[in-house]
Parts: C-alpha cells; sequence; structure tokens
C-alpha cells in the first residue's frame, strides 16, 4: 500500500470519530432543551412500575370513614344532580298562570318519579290551594317544598333501636339491591360512631357472598361470623353471631341475608324462621328492607310482601345516586307506613347516609 492510502484510511478514521462525536453532543443537547413537562412527565411513569411494599401491604382496615357533615354535604350534591324531579317541578311552577294542560304535566312528573297516585294527587291538590291563596305573587319554589316535605313526612322516627345489648340488625332484600354493601357501610357508620359492632354472614348459599362480607368486615375492622360450608342452615349462623354478639358484649349485631325473591314462598319463611331463633337471644331491634330505588313500582310490591314476611322496621333506598326515580320515598312510606331510614347513593364505603327529609327535599330543589 502506498503512503498516500495510508494517509486516507488515517483521514477516514479520524472523519468517522469527529462524526461519532459530533451526533453524540447534538442528542445531549437535545434532551438537555426538552421542555419540563416532557421531563418530568417520566418520573411518575417510573415511580408507578414500581410501588414500594409499603404501598402493597397497606391494610384496608386502616381506612378513616368520612366525617358526617362532609358526607351529608357531597351526598347532597350527588342526589341534587342524579334526579333532576324538582328541577322538572320548579320548570313547570315558573311558568306562572298554570293552564290544565301545566297541571297534567306535574301530575304526570311527580307520577314518573315513582311518587304514586295517592301521594301525587294529594300534592296537587294542595299546590293548586296553596297557589291560588298565594297569589300571582307566589313563592312557587317554597309552597312545593312545603307539600314535598308534607309528602316526605318529617314526623316519623328515623333513628336505629340500639337500645339492645346487643342491639340486633336483619337486612333483607330480593336479589342485588345491596344488602351486603349496606351491612357494611352501616357497620362502617356505627364504628365511627364509637359503637362495637359484629357482622353475620347468613347468606350461606354462595361462598362468595361470605367472603364479600369478610373484605367489608377487614375494611371496617369488625369481625365477621360465618360457616365454613356453602348451603349451611342461615338461621344457624344468624343464631350464632347474635350469641357470639351477647357473649363477647358488643354494641350492634348486623346480619346479612341471601337475596331472595318475594314470590318464593319458602325462601320468604325462612326470614321468619332467622329472625325466630336471632330472638332466643334478643329480641330484634331492627329489620331492614334493602330496596333499590331504580326498581320503581315493583320495588312497591317487594316492600309489601317483605313487611308481612319479616314485620320490616325500616327501609334502605339504595342507588339512589343517577336515578329521577326519588320519588319511590313517598310512596313506599305511605304504602307500609314504615321510614326509609337511609339512603345509598353510590358504592363507595361512605356514599351512605341517614335519610334526612329536609335535606332530600333542598337537594330535589336546590
Ligand atoms: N350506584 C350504587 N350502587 C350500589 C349501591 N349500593 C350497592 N350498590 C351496588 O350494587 C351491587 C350489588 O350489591 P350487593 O351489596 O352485592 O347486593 P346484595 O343485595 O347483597 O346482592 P345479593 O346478596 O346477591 O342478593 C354492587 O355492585 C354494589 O356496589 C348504591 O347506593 N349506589
Ligand atoms: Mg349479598
Amino acid at each position: 500500500m502506498s503512503s498516500l492510502t495510508y494517509l486516507v484510511i488515517i483521514v477516514s478514521l479520524l472523519a468517522l470519530v469527529a462524526l461519532g462525536g459530533a451526533v453524540a453532543f447534538i442528542k445531549t443537547r437535545r434532551s438537555d432543551q426538552l421542555p419540563p413537562a416532557q421531563q418530568t412527565q417520566l418520573l411518575p411513569a417510573e415511580e408507578e412500575a414500581e410501588p414500594t411494599p409499603d404501598t402493597v401491604l397497606s391494610s384496608p382496615a386502616q381506612e378513616v370513614p368520612e366525617s358526617m357533615p362532609s358526607r351529608m354535604q357531597r351526598l347532597r350534591a350527588r342526589l341534587a344532580h342524579s334526579g333532576g324531579l324538582g328541577q322538572a317541578l320548579l320548570g313547570i311552577l315558573s311558568r306562572g298562570d298554570l293552564s290544565p294542560a301545566d297541571w297534567e304535566e306535574l301530575e304526570e312528573t311527580l307520577l314518573m318519579a315513582d311518587v304514586g297516585l295517592d301521594a301525587t294527587t294529594e300534592i296537587l291538590d294542595n299546590l293548586r290551594t296553596a297557589v291560588k291563596v298565594a297569589g300571582p305573587e307566589a313563592d312557587t319554589r317554597q309552597l312545593l317544598r312545603d307539600e314535598l316535605l308534607k309528602a316526605v313526612n318529617v314526623e316519623m322516627d328515623r333513628s336505629l333501636a340500639l337500645t339492645n345489648k346487643p342491639a340486633t340488625i336483619l337486612m333483607v332484600g330480593v336479589n342485588g339491591t345491596g344488602k351486603t354493601t349496606t351491612t357494611g357501610k352501616l357497620a362502617r357508620l356505627l364504628v365511627a360512631q364509637e359503637h362495637t359492632v359484629l357482622l353475620g354472614a347468613a347468606d350461606t348459599f354462595r361462598a362468595a357472598a361470605a367472603d364479600q362480607l369478610c373484605t367489608w368486615g377487614e375494611r371496617v375492622g369488625v369481625e365477621v361470623v360465618r360457616s365454613d360450608r356453602e348451603g349451611a342452615d342461615p338461621a344457624s349462623v344468624a343464631f350464632d353471631a347474635v350469641k357470639q354478639g351477647a357473649d363477647t358484649g358488643v354494641d350492634v349485631v348486623i346480619v346479612d341475608t341471601a337475596g331472595r325473591l318475594q314470590n318464593k314462598a319458602g325462601l320468604m319463611d325462612e326470614l321468619g324462621k332467622i329472625k325466630r331463633v336471632m330472638e332466643k337471644t334478643v329480641p330484634t331491634g331492627e329489620v331492614l328492607l334493602v330496596l333499590d330505588a331504580t326498581t320503581g313500582q315493583n320495588g312497591m310490591r317487594q316492600a309489601e310482601v317483605f313487611a308481612q314476611a319479616a314485620g320490616i322496621t325500616g327501609i334502605v333506598l339504595s342507588k339512589l345516586d343517577g336515578t329521577a326515580k326519588g320519588g319511590i320515598v313517598i310512596s313506599v312510606q305511605r304504602a307500609l307506613g314504615v321510614p326509609v331510614k337511609f339512603v345509598g347513593l353510590g358504592e363507595g364505603a361512605d356514599d351512605f347516609a341517614p335519610f334526612d327529609p329536609e335535606n332530600f327535599v333542598d337537594s330535589l330543589l336546590s
């Protein structure tokens, strides 16, 4: 090889090295110049990819229930956004001098919201009179508020009977209405009020049902009495739960039962039996019917049959979030003479509150 060839090779090598250096330099400069947002985005992604052991092990039992004022405020806002019943009524009333067609529209609105025929007729008769008496300057919002409050009934005692030791609460209802969820939410509410609570898993049809309740027990930090045998006698689990509650001196025992259709006579009789064996230890304080607010008039039929079979003392209206059927509060109380004591407004552990008529009506009209 000639010296010229050597020279060409050396020059080419030097050129290659220089080119590589230049590329590396440009790359470094580019990454330095990334906008800050792009750079910081990389950090959380890396952190999420590798959770610390603490995050994985954190115990659900350490959850702290939401305070009552904060819960009520949040749920009130949720209710206000869900129904639209009050807004529809106010919209019609704000037209001023109401024509027969307007009154008919009011009637339809109330019936569509499951207020029921009797209560609707009564509300509208009273409202007609009140509007007439008040004249053209009438504050229709206030008049409507008064009538709805009357219909919801502020006089009913909605407190839980907690005087027995232990106080017992039996949860009943058709399939999927929210009994187990409500049992957990109610336990959480009672624990937040410094009561000691024990749960009884008397839904023995499926092992998964007891597991679901045990998960709630862990979250809330309360014990659950369950049978390790699928298909065990629910009455015997309920008996054991109340007995253990009495022996260990807890304040409240809540017994969850399997969902059952109201037309299955055998299953309805079983509820009577569960109640009777619980009463061998202490008189049953509450039998709460969990009613799905979205089921409409069919819910009324359920309520009537459950009331006959198990002597319900209160109603929990679940799934009141996202339904315009809030009027069922009025019709179910009227039909049974039993108060709505709690409402469920979502799937979260704190999406649950004692039913407060004023709060309810105000959030409808807010
Ligand atoms: N949106 C909403 N969902 C709810 C509410 N309460 C319960 N749920 C949901 O309803 C579903 C059924 O709830 P469960 O508590 O398992 O009902 P259950 O009555 O125990 O059901 P069975 O034991 O099978 O009869 C679940 O997905 C709950 O999260 C509520 O207030 N609002
Ligand atoms: Mg259940």
